[in-house]
């Protein structure tokens, strides 16, 4: 294993969100802890009905980089996350990683992730830059992650390829600066708020490679609500975005600037 270290980024916390993942959680948390033995990690859990709650307790028991957040109940992705980056901050790390539990996010790319951070202030894993990719993943899906990261980049202008993407390293201070308060997405349009928040903010954001597997084990939770919630919040993201820019460059004009 390579003997890679990230000391010079200080601590690192992965957070795995968790619903009904009972086959998968055991595994991607020996994969992470191999992968970068220093990183800890929190498995934030919507109390799965299938116990998986309990599991990420035995595995906290038996080793102290584990932790675990227990949440009320199933109240989407957004959520469990913004709770899990309090806890991150509140308790010190300097680096916040976002992974899923099912494997499709690889524990051994997590070093590139990190490599770039040192110079970004949130780093995302892409499917959809040259060299990133997909294995096993039905074509719907991929039409759709394609399609919603295009739309996504035409109504906001943002650059990501992958904007909707979960494998991601922040900065503890890009969270920080980024209003978590006021963020509104509960699904996996969660994703999109954010990095759109990031880009607008000015921040550093990088995109690096990564190969997407699906899942072997377990269900995909995404559904119709989380892509019809996405579509609308991009949507009136969008109409609002360039409703300011208009406002902003008639202004502009009245007063004789260039608007921008
Ligand atoms: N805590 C929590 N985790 C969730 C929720 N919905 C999905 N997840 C987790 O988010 C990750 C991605 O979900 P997944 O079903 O694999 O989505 P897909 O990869 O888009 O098909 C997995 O680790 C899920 O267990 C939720 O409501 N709460
Ligand atoms: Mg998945």
């Amino acid at each position: 294993m390579s003997e890679a270290t990230f000391a010079d980024l200080g601590r690192i916390v992965v957070i795995v969100p968790t619903y009904n993942e009972r086959e998968n959680l055991p595994l991607i948390t020996a994969r992470v802890r191999a992968a970068v033995p220093e990183a800890h990690v929190l498995v934030a859990d919507d109390n799965s009905p299938d116990g998986t709650g309990t599991i990420a307790d035995d595995l906290a028991a038996g080793d102290d980089h584990v932790h675990v957040m227990h949440r009320r109940g199933k109240e989407g992705l957004g959520a469990a996350y913004l709770a899990g980056f309090d806890w991150a901050l509140e308790n010190g790390f300097d680096v916040v990683v976002e992974m899923d539990a099912d494997g499709s996010h690889q524990p051994e790319q997590l070093p590139r992730l990190l490599d770039a951070l040192r110079d970004a202030d949130l780093v995302l894993g892409s499917r959809w830059v040259p060299g990133g990719s997909v294995v096993n993943w039905p074509k719907s899906r991929e039409v759709l992650s394609r399609g919603g990261s295009l739309y996504t980049r035409l109504m906001l202008g943002v650059p990501m390829r992958d904007a909707t993407g979960g494998y991601r390293a922040f900065r503890a201070d890009t969270l920080r600066k980024l209003d978590l308060v006021g963020v509104e997405s509960a699904g996996y349009c969660f994703q999109v708020e954010l990095g759109w928040r990031a880009v607008r903010a000015g921040m550093r954001v990088r995109e690096v490679p990564i190969e997407f597997v699906e899942r072997e084990l377990g269900d995909s939770k995404m559904n119709q609500r989380i892509v019809a919630e996405a579509l609308w919040r991009v949507t009136l993201w969008g109409a609002q975005d360039k409703a300011r820019r208009a406002r902003r460059l008639l202004a502009g004009k009245r007063s004789g600037g260039a608007g921008w």
